[in-house]
């Protein structure tokens, strides 16, 4: 059994989808902790509610970003976990937290990278004029979402669409891949080849359109 610990800072619909899968499709692994860096995280709810333990390591209430770094390690080391999902993380990891968990820490990223990294990704897609935006999960390494690509998906940008209705229809996919990245992961079928490529073990797509 796997053990998953999900960081999160918001509404945490990213980690629903994934311990709603979790349960429904029996993976060989549980959810055991839920941790936020707010206390007013709206996914923290929802953890509690399925009896999943929660945490709040608060950045504000931390003198520097090397302590907060130090906090939450020690908070995520207590429930034993083999992989880290960041879930609408907000906060910066340092080298040395990265270090820590290095190939078991994962993140969801709402842009097609390496396009638009960073925060305001939706509004940098429209700006550009694109017209495919999507998602893609990443082992998360020391330099800013631009680790080992795992998994991506599109969607369309449409006529029209401003920030919001292009975040919800990104949205919507990154609840089809984040879960399925997570089980591929939890089931062993991931690995990194010696170009620092992610390759699923039994070669099948990891883009969905
Ligand atoms: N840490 C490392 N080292 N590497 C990555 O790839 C990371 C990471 C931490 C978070 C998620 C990421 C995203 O998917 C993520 C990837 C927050 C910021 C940011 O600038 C940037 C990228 C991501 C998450 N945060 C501000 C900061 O000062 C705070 C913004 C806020 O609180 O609203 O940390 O996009
Ligand atoms: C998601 O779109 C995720 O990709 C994005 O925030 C949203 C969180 O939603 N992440 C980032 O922008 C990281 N900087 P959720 O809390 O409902 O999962």
């Amino acid at each position: 059994m796997k053990r998953i610990v999900i960081l999160i800072s918001g509404r945490g619909s990213n980690m629903e989808a994934i311990v709603q899968r979790c349960a429904e499709q029996r993976w060989p692994a549980a959810v055991v902790a839920v941790i936020a860096n707010r206390a007013d995280a709206g996914g923290l709810a929802f953890a509690r509610g399925r009896g999943i333990a929660t945490a709040v390591v608060d950045h504000k209430a931390q003198p520097s970003r090397e302590a907060f770094d130090a906090a939450l390690a020690e908070a995520i080391d207590g429930y034993g976990p083999d992989l880290v999902v960041l879930a609408g993380f907000m906060r910066v990891l340092g080298a040395a937290f990265v270090a820590r968990y290095q190939g078991r820490l994962l993140n969801i990223h709402p842009s097609l990278l390496p396009a638009f990294p960073g925060l305001h990704t939706h509004r940098r897609a429209l700006a550009a004029g694109c017209k495919l935006s999507g998602a893609t999960v990443h082992l998360v390494t020391a330099d800013l979402d631009h680790g080992p690509i795992v998994m991506q998906s599109a969607v369309p940008v449409l006529a029209g669409d401003d920030e919001q209705a292009l975040a919800a229809r990104v949205l919507a996919t990154e609840h089809v891949i984040y879960p399925l990245a997570v089980r591929w992961f939890v089931e062993g079928k991931l690995r990194l080849d010696d170009a620092g490529i992610v390759r699923q073990a039994d070669g099948a797509s990891q883009v969905l359109m």
